[in-house]
């Protein structure tokens, strides 16, 4: 898919593993490490990446932080914390719509042409997976358009080939 001069992939398989200029983390707000992505980032990072996020005070709700990737082919991790699902009426779609934002927003400040995200809030958090891709695609859609610069490639990367489907269908409901 194109949007603007920007193409955008889904893809399945291990987030750790992309070379792009960032990859996004679905972190918590400790920024200390966990389970899921966060601890496959984490382990493949190596300990310098948390010895950075220590140095970050933790992050907020909806919020995105920057570090360098050290082992990782990835240059840089913006660690965002999603929202634990509590039912949808607590504020669960605008705030994950916002770590979408706010990570695109730091990828702009620091001139990043390529990002990979994760299915945010979807694991551990329990946000469910459809109506999370839905909000996913159409929010990177909406950020595409608005911003003034664009990025060379962004990624979707789905752990499984139903989460991957459910992509598609976001993303080809976007396109109709
Ligand atoms: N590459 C791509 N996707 C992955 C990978 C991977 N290596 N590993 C898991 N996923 P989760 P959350 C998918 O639980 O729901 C952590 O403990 C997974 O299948 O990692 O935002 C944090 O520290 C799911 O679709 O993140 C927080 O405490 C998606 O990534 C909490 O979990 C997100 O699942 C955050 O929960």
């Amino acid at each position: 898919m194109i949007a603007g001069a920007t193409r955008w992939d889904i893809l399945t398989g291990d987030i750790t593993r992309c070379a792009t200029d960032a990859i996004v983390n679905a972190a918590n707000s400790s920024l200390l490490g966990g389970g899921g992505v966060d601890g496959a980032i984490h382990r493949a990072a190596g300990p310098q990446l948390l010895a950075e996020c220590r140095t970050l005070g933790g992050c907020p709700t909806g919020e995105a932080r920057i570090t360098a990737g050290y082992r990782l082919p990835a240059r840089h991790v913006i660690h965002t914390v999603g929202p634990v699902w509590r039912g949808g009426d607590h504020g669960e779609p605008e705030l994950l719509a916002s770590c979408y934002r706010m990570s695109l927003a730091l990828a702009r400040d620091h001139q990043l042409r390529s990002i990979a995200f994760p299915a945010i809030s979807t694991g551990v958090y329990a946000f469910p997976k459809e109506q999370a891709a839905r909000i996913a695609a159409a929010t990177v859609q909406a950020e595409l358009q608005v911003g003034r610069d664009s990025f060379d490639s962004i990624l979707f990367v789905c752990f499984d080939e139903s989460t991957a489907a459910l992509y598609e269908e976001a993303v080809g409901k976007l396109l109709d």
